[in-house]
């Protein structure tokens, strides 16, 4: 070989050899990030209500090839060439989805839940318009009007809560409400809401006053999906949810509608509110959907529930309060006043012990949300993991050392060495 090509031919071996290369040899300090966060995932108990475990299918599609290509539009009228197979993942995805939930038609672009729900006020609403939605101190969302958020400073919402002595939603109070304020959109759904909604009665009430229904399903879908709790989207206008809660999917977010709105959806999603679609999370919802058919999804969402409610049931013998004296769902709000401790404090000693939850308002609240009175707790990821509820029972005793009693550091320790013995035989992603 003349020797003026050598450097070329070493340059371009070595660019390749850069391309080619693993995470972990091409940027070790970040495949060391992803190997702690991993390793974190493992060695904690995941009470996080909203949190999950992505199925490997759903991981290895959201890593696929996919994320490569820009797809602006909707099969077969896209913006771009080269579109041939992300049509057919697109459309694989929506027919999942609409066999899932029996939707009439479905928008899987959406990159989040609150994208998804901009995109229906954003189809539905005229700045400035009046709708109403839960508070987000009595486990609302920040998407339901918060001040400070798009919703609250867009759009004009009246906001319901819980009834004080019950601890539930006031179906009477909120049908006064929206013949009050005669709202265009009635939200309904929540983040910390620990019963089941009575969709119906929502649908009800919002067709009374003329306005449209939109369910924010985000933290039940997996129970929907799997008919432990009543179904939102045969009598509501539009469904939206997130896909990595309950339903243990990738990170992301959908609209349900009926037929009539989906040409409105649609154009809120793109070109309203997002340019090219990320091809690899639709994947990866695609996915999603298949294994949330299956019996074992179904196996997966009654466990939920039966280890919420074991998980209540005993935090409540051993004396701490929760709202509305139980659950439903997938999850439960602790408030921790009559124990003399704060949200925040909580939390921190949990974390301690390797328990991961989050600090949460209590409906009522005289704490600020960055310190609150409660903290929320929910069974999706540990099901995930495998637990039952033997387990619970060990994760409420330990939860009850912590909270309840006087704990030295010696306590912390042993008590740690309890959740790591208990995770021991629960192993998560082994292939990684
Ligand atoms: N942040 C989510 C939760 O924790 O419930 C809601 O989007």
């Amino acid at each position: 070989m003349p020797t003026n090509q050598m450097p070329r031919a070493k340059a371009k071996s070595k660019t390749l050899t850069d391309f080619l290369s693993p995470l972990r040899e091409a940027d070790p300090e970040l495949s060391g990030l992803v190997r702690k966060e991993l390793s974190r995932q493992r060695h904690t108990v995941e009470l996080i209500a909203s949190e999950n475990f992505a199925s490997r299918a759903a991981l290895e599609a959201a890593s696929s090839v996919l994320t490569n290509k820009y797809a602006e539009g909707y099969p077969d009228a896209r913006y771009y060439g080269g579109c041939e197979v992300v049509d057919e993942i697109e459309i694989l995805a929506i027919e999942r989805c609409k066999e899932l939930f029996g939707a009439e038609h479905v928008n899987v672009q959406a990159h989040s839940g609150s994208t998804a729900n901009q995109a229906v006020y954003f189809s539905e609403l005229a700045l400035g318009d009046g709708l109403m939605a839960m508070k987000l101190d009595h486990g609302g969302h920040l998407t339901h009007g918060l001040k400070v958020n798009f919703s609250g400073r867009f759009y004009n919402f009246h906001t319901y809560g819980l009834d004080r002595e019950t601890g539930r939603l006031d179906y009477e109070g909120i049908e006064r409400l929206a013949k009050e304020h005669r709202p265009r959109l009635i939200v309904a759904g929540a983040s910390a809401y620990p019963r089941t909604i009575d969709f119906e009665r929502f649908a009800e009430i919002a067709h009374s006053v003329g306005a449209r229904l939109m369910v924010d399903m985000a933290h039940i879908a997996g129970l929907v999906a799997a008919g432990m709790h009543p179904d939102p989207v045969e009598v509501s206008e539009y469904v939206t949810t997130t896909t990595h809660k309950t339903l243990a999917g990738p990170r992301s977010g959908v609209i349900l509608c009926k037929k009539e709105f989906a040409k409105g959806i649609d154009k809120a999603i793109f070109p309203g509110l997002q340019g090219g679609p990320l091809m690899h999370v639709v994947a990866a919802k695609a996915a999603c959907f298949k294994l949330a058919m299956t019996g074992e999804f179904k196996d997966r969402q009654r466990q939920t529930v039966a280890n919420a409610a074991r998980l209540a049931e005993r935090l409540q013998a051993g004396g701490i309060s929760l709202v509305s004296g139980g659950t439903d769902n997938h999850l439960m709000l602790a408030d921790l006043t009559n124990i003399g401790l704060t949200g925040i404090e909580a939390e921190t000693r949990l974390e301690d012990v390797g328990i991961t939850v989050n600090k949460n308002s209590v409906p009522y609240d005289e704490l600020p949300p960055t310190i609150t009175s409660g903290i929320r707790l929910g069974t999706p990821a540990v099901t995930t993991r495998g637990f039952r509820e033997h387990e619970m029972d060990v994760v409420a005793e330990i939860i009850l050392s912590v909270l309840c009693g006087k704990t030295t550091a010696a306590d912390v320790k042993r008590l740690r060495r309890r959740t790591d013995e208990l995770l021991a035989g629960f192993p998560l992603y082994p292939h990684l």
